[in-house]
């Protein structure tokens, strides 16, 4: 059994539902289970900015499946909720990222982990910083407590309520 970080993300639909999706259809999974959640940010979009906002958060998982195995659930996971790729960094109903795969280092062509761009990505790191700021990132072999810098664009979301 290892543990795994995945990000989710979404900025289009119902966004709070696509984080719950997420989650939901990962725990279906037999060879997943979903041990930790972050609270859900609304972030302001990276890169591309001309797209609506996003929510995102972090969880903690426990898995048999070899990173590949995992990405392909991801994938899945995203086709599920009709995901459709127009461009790299556009809008998404739904992004499923692993950051981190136990302690290793993968490069392959489909799948470089830990993530690429995840140290320097606040809308990551924030809530990471929540479920595991002692867990050690192995690139730089810096904790995410230290790694993680303050962005005063990452806010805790509240899911409204209906008035
Ligand atoms: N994902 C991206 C690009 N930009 N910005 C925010 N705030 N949140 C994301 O999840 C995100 C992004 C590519 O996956
Ligand atoms: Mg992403
Ligand atoms: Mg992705």
């Amino acid at each position: 059994m290892k543990e795994a970080y995945l990000g989710l993300g979404s900025n289009i639909g119902d966004r709070t539902v696509e984080l719950k999706e997420a989650i939901r259809l990962l725990n279906l999974n037999d060879n997943i289970k979903v041990v930790a959640s972050s609270p859900i940010y609304e972030t302001k979009p990276v890169g591309y900015t001309e797209q609506p906002d996003f929510l995102n958060q972090c969880v903690k998982i426990e898995t048999d499946l070899s990173p590949h195995a995992l990405l392909e659930v991801a994938l899945d996971i995203e086709q599920q909720r009709h995901r459709v790729r127009k461009f790299q960094n556009g809008p998404r109903t739904l992004d499923v990222d692993i950051l981190l795969y136990s302690d290793e280092i993968i490069e392959t062509e489909d799948l470089s982990v830990p993530h690429k761009r995840m140290t320097e990505r606040a809308f990551v790191m924030i809530p990471l910083n929540d479920i595991a700021p002692h867990l050690v990132e192995p690139r730089s072999q810096q904790t995410i407590e230290t790694l993680v810098e303050p962005d005063e664009t990452v806010i805790k979301y509240e899911e409204r309520r209906h008035s």
